[in-house]
């Protein structure tokens, strides 16, 4: 099969252009109940029937928490220069508060350690979705106490690594923290309330820009940002109704999230939607959640196309899936133009003095051939694309510093468990044995370009 590859080469961005790959912790590190770890919203999530397609949790994993060495050597390998990944508040504070686990902040600073050895630049994430379990039963994110909870989980880690990271994401995906876990409860903590997701995104937004002097005062001279999940909205028709349902589509998505973080406050337009289910804002909530950042961080993977859908909710819209678009093997349509496109509104809309995109990639049935390759020639092509959009971007532009791929490995992809693979690396979950995919060899051969 031919496979045509845009022409883009590493030499087209500027030398200091930050390529790195992305994982969580959740999904990656396994050892669950080890060396003090505490439960995580996600391990009771997992244990609850019916809430992971396979029913599987992220318990072993990828077994990074042992094999960390070996994965650094492979995104080494690769020719990246940043490395992201994220730290699991239940490892390094079990109860969530108080008392704290050394072993866990001790695992992270090795961790570190061997990103800076390997001349691999640490981008930290705070948070990627695995509260405390014992901070849930508190009320996790719905109380405002778990906006203190957070800057003293800040507070501990930044003071732990902050000596060696300069480069720190507050939250990675509100959104989904909020909407997915809260609303849809397909996520942990598996909640359906939608007034409850509204005050859990309040109190993620603000738990964010109250860290950011944290984080500033225990790691000088460094970076910190936030990673908004964004994407490029399309009207499903050229009726009014549609054309409305876009715009309101935006605000709950998008708009809910930039407006405040630039200093506009909620949206008026989709507060007045809410009624009594808008979240409680305190007087200074607003003036904390706009603290300066020094990125923003895009985690690009799709558009939506949405329609008017009266009586489905304050929003009333509804997400749908036109025919004859490429699509991923998780439905998502493939549109690098959108990347453009998304890039272009967000930076003529807020005009953020730093871009990077902290996520992007594809799933697709990865088939290991007999020899144990992973022709992966879809998400070669996706990688290739994306990057080219990257460029793009650049040149009519936009501010983007940095591409992330995501993921450095298979690794366990929520409520689809194992059955989806991100990774530019195939995991064969059975040995716990890695190769590299023909999209991670190709990633490779674009950075030594
Ligand atoms: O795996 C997730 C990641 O944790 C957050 N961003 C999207 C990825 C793919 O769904």
């Amino acid at each position: 099969m031919t496979d045509s590859l845009p022409h883009i080469r590493r030499s087209d961005f500027p030398a200091d252009f930050v390529w790195g790959c992305s994982t969580s912790s959740y999904q990656i590190e396994g050892a669950a109940t080890e060396d003090g770890r505490g439960e995580s919203i996600w391990d009771r999530f997992c244990a609850g029937a019916g809430h992971i397609r396979d029913g599987s949790s992220g318990a072993v994993a990828c077994d990074h928490y042992h094999r960390w060495p070996e994965d650094l050597d492979l995104a080494r390998s690769l020719g990246v220069n940043a490395y992201r990944f994220s730290i699991a508040w239940p490892r390094v504070l079990p109860q969530g508060r108080g008392a704290v686990n050394q072993r866990g902040l001790d695992f992270y600073s090795r961790l570190v350690d061997g990103m800076l050895e390997r001349g691999l630049q640490p981008w930290a994430t705070l948070y990627h979705w695995d509260l405390p379990q014992a901070l849930q039963e508190q009320g996790g994110w719905q109380q405002r106490a778990c906006v203190d909870a957070f800057l003293e989980y800040t507070e501990l880690v930044t003071r732990a690594l902050g000596d060696r990271v300069k480069h720190w994401i507050t939250h990675n995906e509100p959104w989904c923290s909020a909407f997915l876990g809260h609303h849809e409860g397909n996520h942990a903590p598996g909640i359906r309330d939608y007034a409850a997701a509204l005050q859990v995104c309040h109190h993620l937004l603000l738990s964010h820009g109250l860290a950011l002097p944290v984080i500033r005062r225990n790691a000088p001279g460094a970076q910190a940002g936030i990673t908004l999940s964004l994407h490029p909205i399309e009207a499903a028709s050229h009726s009014a109704a549609d054309a409305a349902a876009h715009l309101r589509h935006d605000g709950s998505r998008n708009r809910w999230f930039l407006d405040p973080l630039h200093g506009r406050g909620y949206p008026s337009d989709i507060w007045a939607l809410l009624g009594a289910q808008a979240p409680q804002v305190l007087d200074g909530d607003l003036a904390a959640i706009a603290t300066p950042t020094d990125f923003l961080g895009v985690n690009y993977y799709f558009p939506e196309v949405v329609e008017d859908a009266p009586g489905s909710g304050p929003i009333a819209t509804r997400v749908v899936e036109p025919a004859g678009v490429e699509r991923t093997a998780f439905g998502w349509q493939v549109s690098p133009e959108g990347m453009v496109t998304l890039l272009n509104r967000i930076q003529r809309d807020y005009g953020p003095s730093r871009v990077y995109l902290t996520e992007n990639g594809s799933t697709y049935e990865d088939q290991p051939l007999p020899d144990g390759s992973v022709l992966d020639i879809e998400r070669r092509r996706y990688l290739a694309r994306h990057l080219e959009a990257a460029w793009q971007a650049r040149a009519q532009g936009v501010p983007l510093q940095g591409y992330f791929a995501w993921s450095l490995l298979d690794n366990f992809e929520w409520a689809e468990g194992y059955l989806r693979r991100f990774g530019l690396t195939y995991v064969d979950y059975p040995t716990q044995r890695r190769t590299l995919k023909a999209s991670g060899l190709w990633y490779r051969d674009f950075l030594k370009s």
